[in-house]
């Protein structure tokens, strides 16, 4: 076929859908997977454009107009089990509006489960599970000489009326071979939301690293295995210099899964980052105990203004069933250890766990509380396709087969222990929050971020939310609608490590 345009689309997901009445305070953050996607096209030499509804805060009817204006010859994708239902819709709609497009879909969801993912949509033609660099490659060359797919590896796709899956790609060893992200085909990277901290202006995300060779069952590593691979210091020093210099940012995100794993590279990214003084904030995500006093202080020294932590449970025996491999004491140790080197740090906790008893949530909550932490999560479990302890789910209790229930703070939750009540575990959520954020130490330690210029709009707003969801507005108020064009971003809220 004559593959020339090709239009890349991250669906309309509103921040509502993903974290009904925590929307105020959530991120958006570019779709990078997509980015690195579309770097891969660009430079095949075709004409790509990329439209991240999300952020764009851009409807299905910007998607037609932008397939009818645009007439790609294929449509790509990205999606999470979060987004897929509005992946769905976009789908569904090219199909309707040009036959011949041919459809991919990529991302988490559909690397979790492809062969259901291509039962569920009559009008997908191609899924794409696991790393996408060198398949993304390979089936565009193929639709472009008319080859079939039966040697492509990491793809499910539709042969006649059958469902093929071919074997899973081997992820590529070394990931300084892909080019940086093409962000540049963003609307505008302003739209994005990693918030900066107090001294800093403008902040982007990155990644330096890929996989976890960590265990933790609830966690879903269905795109890059429990293998990892990290770019190298170099690597990542000349995007962020680039990132810098062209486009003036100052505060960076890293999203790994655990940036810690390989410390001589985080030793010598940081060491590069002082001695070549490159003078920028930045955060991450690692385990509460892969730190040393030495590597935080030198992390400190290169600028981590903020770690995020996931410490899921206070409950050992919680902490054992969701294999999460750490001590109650380790855990704490490597809070107080950030802590005393002066760097932030955010805890990510988890509740409602299968076989999880009100004991275990309240222990949870004492351990936040006994933590010298600056900003919690507390989320409800949700089970991921995909992951180990979605098995135990199934056993558990209710677990839904809407996809919609999926999000990050579903109201309608998709997994609820028998005998237990959505209605308690979303009360134990709410009385999470405000016992961790209502202490006056905690205000009083924190009054400053509040009023720090760049914040306070936000923080207007997170408040007032944070008034509605716990002081018992709520139900005279519904949740705020999703306006087009409105700016939106926070602080962060995820439990990925
Ligand atoms: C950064 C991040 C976020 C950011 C922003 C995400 C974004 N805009 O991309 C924030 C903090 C906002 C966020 C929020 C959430 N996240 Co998140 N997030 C991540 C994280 C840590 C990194 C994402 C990333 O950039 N990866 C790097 C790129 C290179 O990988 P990638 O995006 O998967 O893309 C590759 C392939 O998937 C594929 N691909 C992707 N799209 C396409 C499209 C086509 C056409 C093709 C061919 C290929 C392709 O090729 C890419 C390159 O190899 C991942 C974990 C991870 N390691 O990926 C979790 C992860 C994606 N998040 C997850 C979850 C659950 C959430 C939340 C529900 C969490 C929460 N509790 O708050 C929300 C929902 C957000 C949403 N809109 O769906 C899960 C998803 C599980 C699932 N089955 O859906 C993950 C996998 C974490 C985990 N291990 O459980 N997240």
């Amino acid at each position: 076929m004559r593959l020339e345009r090709i239009l890349l689309v991250n669906p309309p997901l509103s921040l509502t859908q993903v974290y009904g009445k925590y929307a105020s305070g959530a991120p958006i953050l570019p779709p990078l997977g997509f980015c690195y996607i579309a770097g891969v096209l660009l430079e095949q030499g075709f004409d790509v454009r990329l439209l991240d509804c999300a952020a764009e805060r851009s409807d299905l009817a910007a998607v037609e107009r932008a397939i009818r204006d645009f007439k790609p010859q294929m449509l790509g994708v990205t999606s999470t089990t979060v987004s897929f239902h509005c992946a769905k819709e976009v789908i569904a709609l090219a199909k309707d509006v040009d036959p011949a497009i041919v459809t991919v879909l990529g991302g988490a969801h559909v690397s979790a489960v492809p062969r259901q993912t291509l039962e569920e949509l009559a009008a997908l033609d191609v899924g794409v599970y696991g790393e996408g660099e060198l398949t993304i490659g390979e089936l565009t060359r193929a639709l472009a000489e008319g080859r079939s797919f039966d040697a492509i590896l990491g793809i499910c796709y539709r042969d006649g009326g059958r469902v093929r899956l071919n074997p899973p790609r081997p992820n590529a060893p070394d990931l300084d071979r892909f080019r940086v992200p093409a962000r540049h085909l963003l609307k505008d990277l302003r739209l994005y939301s990693p918030n900066p901290l107090r001294g800093f202006s403008r902040s982007v995300s990155l990644i330096s690293s890929r996989g976890c060779t960590f265990d933790c069952s609830y966690c879903d590593q269905s795109v890059f295995s429990r293998r990892w691979r990290g770019h190298s210091a170099g690597y990542v020093i000349e995007e962020i210099r680039a990132l810098k210099n062209e486009w003036g940012f100052d505060f960076f995100s890293f999203e790994d899964d655990h940036f810690l794993i390989n410390h001589a590279r985080v030793a010598e990214l940081c060491r590069r980052m002082i001695d070549e003084k490159l003078d920028i904030g930045w955060t991450c995500s690692a385990r509460a105990n892969s730190f040393t006093p030495e590597l935080a202080a030198l992390m400190k020294e290169a600028g981590c203004k903020i770690v995020f932590l996931g410490l899921e449970s206070g409950s050992p025996r919680i902490l054992q069933q969701i294999d999460k491999d750490i001590t109650l004491a380790a855990a704490a140790r490597g809070v107080e250890l950030l802590a005393a080197q002066g760097i932030l740090t955010y805890g990510a906790f988890m509740i409602g766990t299968p076989g999880e008893t009100e004991v275990d949530t309240a222990l949870t909550l004492e351990f936040a509380l006994s933590l010298p932490l600056d900003a919690v999560s507390c989320f409800v479990y949700v089970p991921y396709p995909g992951t180990p302890l979605r098995e135990l789910a199934l056993k558990s209790g209710f677990v839904s087969d809407d996809w919609r229930d999926y999000s990050a703070h579903p109201t309608r939750l998709p997994f609820i222990n028998a005998g237990a009540s959505e209605e308690r575990v979303l009360e134990q959520q709410r009385e999470f929050y405000r016992r961790f954020y209502l202490r006056p130490s905690h205000i009083v330690r924190h009054l400053p971020n509040y009023l720090n210029r760049a914040f306070l709009p936000k923080a207007a707003s997170m408040l007032w939310n944070f008034s509605l969801n716990h002081l018992g507005f709520r139900r005279a108020v519904s949740v705020r609608p999703f306006v087009a064009g409105e700016a939106a971003g926070g602080q962060r809220a995820r439990a990925h490590t």
